[in-house]
């Protein structure tokens, strides 16, 4: 007999604090019982009550081409074949190194992990190594997974339940953490005139995807590259989500199509270079990253790092978007789906705004798009949370919190996009 997504729920708040193993699965900013996924095919999940949805959480980014991709299947399957794990070299990780660093100019060297929290921390740590400097400036609403350094003002979870930075990180850990606000060059200008030369780097969500869907504008970055090499301070770029998401090169190629000669120093990726596995990596020059260890001094390892079977997965998954046309497709299907669902608001006078980029976009229940995480917070939430629901009931698959950014694949069909519009339609005057 089938079992209800509420009794699942009960049974794993029984076992699992929360129910759930990552917060932001729990449903509670928005209220009511999160989904049990039983399967996915494509564009689409299967609750454990067999109800159908369009997904647009895409396991909050990798799943770029879909669920189910043959190409992708057939890899992993043949991988797992092999060996699950060996703790020792393979060509593959060679591999997926060579596909990340062929797509992004200045990264020459990557180091794989399993988790994006694992790649930003250890950025930073490689940063901090690198410029024997402890401050680090981080920006409000950017989430960079869960190191307690980064644990400051975060956005993601920690906005949703309304402690943006974390009980359990030491006061000391996080004294070298300035926050400062998104797109404000002015506030940038002031910390790097007093302390520029403490600054170890800066890490950015080029595009924040932890905030909803908000874009550092292309004057702000440009002073922070400027003030970050005047100062010999790192930039990071966090393209955990952005990266092989927004454009093949990430964000970084978006910023220096605006910015002659623009790269950051450090990038970190996750999400779409695992294609749904546990794999994530960070990278930059070949001079900084051989400080790492068994070059260097700056010690970062793990056990399943460029593990066999997401290895597979991850190089199968570049190998597909890599194809030409892929990201124009993908592109278009994803503004077709913002412009439709800003259509239908507009028809129904309801002020909602929206912003894309590749496969990722954003919306916000108000007048204007947001510049920063004050502006986010200031948006229309209780509408976010109706809207939510009214979209659930009819089979749409959206973040269940209005700072997470959403995801289209290559897999949504432009019938996919169309009921998704035809229902907002209706979750709007619901
Ligand atoms: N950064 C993602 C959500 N904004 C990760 C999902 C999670 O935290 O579970």
């Amino acid at each position: 007999m089938k079992k209800t997504n509420a009794e699942l729920f009960a049974r794993a708040q029984r076992v699992i604090p929360g129910g759930v193993n990552s917060p932001v699965r729990a449903f509670r900013a928005v209220g009511g019982t999160p989904r049990f996924i039983e399967r996915a095919q494509g564009a689409y999940l299967w609750d454990a009550e067999g109800k159908r949805y369009i997904d647009y959480i895409g396991s909050w980014g990798p799943m770029i081409l879909g669920h189910g991709h043959p190409a992708v299947l057939e890899a992993v399957q043949k991988a797992a074949v092999d060996g699950f794990s060996f703790g020792a070299p393979t060509e593959r990780e060679v591999e997926l190194a060579e596909a990340i660093i062929a797509q992004v100019p200045g990264v020459e060297q990557v180091r794989l992990v399993s988790s994006g929290t694992e790649a930003g921390m250890s950025a930073l740590r490689l940063a901090r190594g690198a410029t024997g400097r402890v401050k680090i400036v981080k920006f409000e609403g950017c989430y960079h997974g869960h190191a307690d350094a980064l644990l400051v003002k975060a956005g993601s979870g920690l906005a949703t339940f309304g402690h943006p930075t974390s009980a359990g990180v030491p006061e000391d850990v996080v004294k070298h953490t300035l926050v400062l606000e998104y797109n404000n060059v002015e506030q940038i200008e002031q910390v790097f005139a007093t302390q520029g030369d403490e600054i170890a780097c800066v890490m950015i969500e080029p595009i924040a995807g932890n905030m909803n869907f908000v874009r550092a504008s292309v004057p702000f970055m440009k002073r922070l590259r400027e003030l970050c090499t005047q100062h010999g301070t790192l930039l990071v770029f966090d393209e955990v989500m952005t990266g092989f998401r927004v454009a093949l090169g990430g964000a970084q190629s978006l910023y220096a199509q605006r910015i002659p000669g623009f790269r950051p120093d450090l990038s970190v990726f996750g999400k779409v270079i695992g294609g749904g596995m546990p794999l994530a990596a960070f990278g930059g020059s070949r001079a900084v990253m051989s400080l790492l260890a068994p070059l260097g001094p700056v010690y970062q390892a793990g056990t399943l790092s460029g593990n066999p079977v997401a290895t597979a997965c991850g190089l199968a998954t570049l190998r597909e978007i890599a194809r030409p046309g892929f990201f124009e497709a993908l592109a278009a299907r994803t503004r077709a789906l913002v412009d439709g669902l800003t259509a239908a608001a507009r028809a129904a006078g309801v002020p909602l705004v929206g912003d894309c980029e590749g496969g990722m976009f954003g919306f916000f229940f108000a007048d204007a798009l947001p510049q920063n995480y004050g502006a986010v917070l200031a948006t229309d939430k209780d509408r976010f949370n109706r809207y939510f629901h009214a979209m659930l009931e009819r089979g749409i698959y959206l973040a269940p919190a209005l700072y997470e950014a959403g995801f289209v694949s290559a897999a949504h069909s432009a019938a996919d996009i169309e009921a998704t519009v035809a229902a907002s339609a209706q979750a709007l005057r619901a």
